[in-house]
């Protein structure tokens, strides 16, 4: 199968080191291709960051349509334009933080999330209960670990975030922790040895989601909201995106 894969920030490393991890746990024969926006921040990271990436999704997802994509992975934590990239493009789109949770709740009764900033835990928190796992989710913890530091993470970095899950699991009394950013995908199985819990790597779970969606051929439903968009005329830097009715 051919898997595309968005890193919704700018960032060069880190889009190759998302490609790295989901290579790691692809089966053989799925062709993995790792695209980033053409604008937009470099690490998603805030709001504004999250808006821009939601808008770098879309790009990458009108410019992948026509490319023939069995399914789609969104490797970032807050699935920034996971509904308009389901819209665009005819295979399952996946978002690795409710891959993240569907698995976490199938393997604890209670989990926590361990992500980067502490201003972007209210955005995993509006996804826990746009998803529904408000029952599981027992809590969500900032470390305050810049999202580009991961790209190299040194011992002192994998410590911080070993620590801030020992916090997490007493507090939350979970049994299971979430990594919250795309760019922890390769301490998962280190945190897991470490922490003897289990440690959910989104991004691994959504290559192997998709894997079993398209192997089952099943694809987004086109009748209601995530038909095809709509053609009109786009204006400004987007115009190349407008289907003119003429067309
Ligand atoms: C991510 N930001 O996975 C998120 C993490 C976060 O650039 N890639 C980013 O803090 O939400």
């Amino acid at each position: 199968m051919k898997l595309l894969l968005i890193n919704p920030n700018t960032s060069l490393p880190m889009t190759r080191s998302i490609a790295e991890a989901a290579s790691a746990v692809a089966a053989p024969g799925t062709e993995i291709v790792a695209r980033c926006p053409t604008f937009g921040p470099v690490s998603i990271e805030g709001h504004l960051d999250d808006a821009f990436g939601a808008a770098g999704v879309a790009e990458q997802a009108m410019v992948a349509a026509r490319e023939g994509f069995d399914a789609t992975v969104i490797a970032c934590f807050g699935d920034p334009g996971l509904d308009a990239a389901r819209e665009a493009l005819p295979g399952p789109v996946l978002g690795i933080a409710e891959a993240a949770f569907r698995a976490a709740s199938i393997v604890a009764t209670g989990f926590s999330v361990v992500t980067t900033m502490t201003r972007t835990c209210v955005i995993a928190e509006r996804l826990v209960s746009r998803y529904g796992c408000e029952s599981t989710c027992r809590g969500i913890h900032g470390t305050d670990i810049e999202v580009l530091s991961l790209e190299s993470c040194d011992e002192a970095t994998l410590a911080r975030i070993e620590a801030a899950s020992r916090v997490a699991l007493a507090r939350d009394r979970s049994e299971a922790i979430v990594l919250g950013c795309a760019g922890m995908a390769a301490l998962c199985e280190e945190l897991q040895r470490r922490l003897d819990v289990p440690v959910i790597d989104g991004l691994a779970v959504a290559v192997k989601l998709a894997e079993a969606l398209s192997a089952l051929r099943l694809r987004t439903a086109k009748r209601g909201d995530y038909a095809p968009p709509l053609s009109k005329r786009w204006t400004g830097w987007a115009a190349g995106f407008g289907r003119d009715v003429t067309a």
